[in-house]
């Protein structure tokens, strides 16, 4: 890994390029992009825009409205950390927020921060291409606005490119049908409907018990079964709410120490050490107390497959406890990967939905979709007719955002050239050939194994003392070396190596969900905590890894 050289003899010739407009261009106007803004303006002074897709804040949440939809971070942790009198005058009133509740939070801080003046909302980036004469961005909208930047900072989100699968028919489909991630603001009325879901992710599983609560009937599509944990959802106590703010700085303290960067400490027990006994109360109780912290119950959970067995067959004995139907609850528990080796979903009565007389589950790994026809559902079982489908059927996730934006970098040289055998770059932060460049929460970053508010703000920190110290010493580049981006490939493959990560072979992490996306493990799952450490550490090494320039 090369260390960062400051040297003027790597200035890129002058050109007639027009001085740089704007200082930084921040696409996307969600937790990252409202904080790198705030960032930027505020902290440094820079002439900042945020070009925003859609028409108000929030990003995935504003996106995200399907019935059921709830944080699985627990609302406490699931919010900015940086401001001391943000986190006293914040109240949360649920363990889990809805959406509505996260864009009246995230309307808060803009509001506070006097942050939507900077912001162009209905404005979708479509191309991004480097000028490396006059070291600027050139980005154009697909209303045909054209900006020019020095630094570009992609906040486009891990979740935000919906995956509506290829199947053939769906034009003919007679009835309407929606993608959970691109929902109708307006709501949808499911009543006297049937209605079809496909997908049994976090998305599917929030969304099933909430809709069979209104349709005529369900038919829930599987094609591979999930675990889930009771997320055991209240309303906070008073005394919780005073707990939080008492404690505030604690809280995140502990957030900043833990692996996944939750405000609960991971239990320092194997579950190989512990009698049977004790390990069904520990896992009983964690089943109780619900949500993401069951996976918390033994420090090996992750790595050991004898380990993670013990939870996964007691996760597999509470399906078949509370469904009644045999056949039902075989299907359901038919469970081809560790527990935890997929993002874990947290539900409210996913199982006991299935108890219900207008709910049915169709298996697809059994009788797979043939096509869809106007009036439903064709598999080679037979029909399904139906009035409404609902595609809870994920996200091009993680380098979907970035690649459905025509990104060029130098030379001309498109990112998806340079991904097409997967994400390559340094940190999850910065690729190759794409100098000036940062990607909030990218590839190769903890990001979504972890809290996203966390990693978001320790990315945003990063690249904001970067742009500090770059404008302190008169640099105008900074760009990662193809060597710098084979070291933190190797790490990022060494560390989900270490974890029983990459055994779930049907895993959107590692980009398995869409047909003909390079298997290449994505998020970095080295540890939070770990990778903040690198961070600094690459930070005060003079941006190692890096090249600065002026
Ligand atoms: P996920 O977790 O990617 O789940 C998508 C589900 O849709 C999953 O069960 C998929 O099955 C299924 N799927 C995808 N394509 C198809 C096709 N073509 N046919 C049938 N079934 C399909 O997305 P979510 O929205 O639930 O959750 C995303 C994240 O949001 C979540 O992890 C949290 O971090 C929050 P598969 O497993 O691929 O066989």
């Amino acid at each position: 890994m090369s260390n960062a050289s400051i040297s003027s003899a790597a200035a890129a010739p002058q050109s007639d390029q027009q001085s740089p407009t704007l200082d930084a261009l921040i696409v996307g106007a969600g937790f990252s992009g409202l904080y790198q803004l705030l960032c930027l303006r505020d902290k440094l002074g820079l002439e900042v825009r945020v070009l925003e897709a859609g028409a108000g804040i929030g990003g995935t949440w504003y996106w995200n409205r399907y019935p059921g939809a709830r944080c699985d971070s627990e609302s406490h942790s699931y919010c900015y950390s940086f401001s001391e009198e943000l986190m006293q005058e914040w109240e949360w009133s649920e363990r889990y927020p809805e959406p509505p509740e996260i864009l009246r939070y995230l309307n808060h801080v803009a509001d506070r921060f006097q942050l939507k003046r900077s912001i162009q909302f209905n404005t979708r980036v479509k191309s991004v291409h480097y000028d490396q004469h006059a070291n600027v961005w050139q980005v154009g909208t697909e209303g045909g606005e054209r900006f020019t930047t020095r630094f570009l900072i992609t906040a486009v989100g891990c979740l935000s490119a919906a995956n509506v699968p290829k199947i053939a028919g769906l034009d003919s489909f007679a009835g309407r049908w929606y993608h959970t991630g691109e929902w109708p603001h307006e709501g949808v009325d499911f009543s006297g409907k049937r209605v079809g879901l496909i997908g049994t992710g976090s998305t599917g599983i929030q969304a099933t018990p909430v809709i069979a609560a209104t349709a005529a009937h369900l038919t829930v599509f599987q094609r591979t079964a999930n675990y889930s944990v009771p997320a055991r959802n209240v309303p906070l106590t008073e005394e919780f709410k005073r707990y939080v703010k008492q404690n505030a700085k604690s809280i995140r303290q502990l957030m900043h120490a833990t692996t996944n960067g939750h405000p609960f400490a991971i239990d320092e027990r194997s579950a190989l050490q512990v009698t049977p006994e004790e390990r069904q109360a520990l896992y009983e109780a964690a089943w109780e107390r619900g949500g993401l912290q069951f996976r918390a119950t033994f420090q090996d959970l992750l790595v050991s497959k004898a380990a993670n067995d013990t939870a996964s067959e007691f996760l597999k004995n509470k399906i078949r406890s509370i469904v009644k139907d045999p056949a039902t609850a075989a299907k359901l528990a038919d469970i081809d990967h560790p527990y935890a080796a997929k993002r874990p979903p947290i539900d409210t009565d996913y199982f006991e939905t299935f108890n219900r007389s207008n709910v049915a589950l169709v298996d697809l790994r059994a009788t797979p979709i043939e096509r869809i026809m106007p009036h439903g559902i064709r598999t080679t079982a037979g029909d399904h007719a139906l009035d409404i489908i609902v595609f809870a059927t994920g996200f091009d996730a993680m380098t979907g955002p970035l690649l459905r934006m025509d990104v060029r970098g130098r030379g001309g040289v498109s990112l998806a050239d340079a991904w097409s055998a997967g994400p390559r770059n340094y940190l999850g932060l910065q690729v190759a050939g794409f100098p000036n460049l940062f990607t909030i929460t990218g590839p190769g970053s903890p990001s979504v194994l972890c809290n996203m508010p966390v990693a978001i703000e320790q990315h945003v920190e990063w690249i904001t003392d970067c742009i500090a110290h770059m404008r302190k010493h008169g640099l105008t580049r900074i760009e990662t070396s193809a060597e710098a981006m084979d070291k933190w490939v190797a790490e990022v493959n060494r560390a989900a190596a270490a974890t029983l990560l990459p055994q779930a072979k049907h895993s959107w992490y590692l980009g398995a969900n869409i047909p003909g996306k390079p298997r290449v493990f994505m998020p970095y799952p080295g540890g939070m905590a770990h990778y903040r450490t690198i961070c600094d550490g690459v930070a005060a090494r003079n941006y190692e890894g890096f090249s600065l320039s002026a």
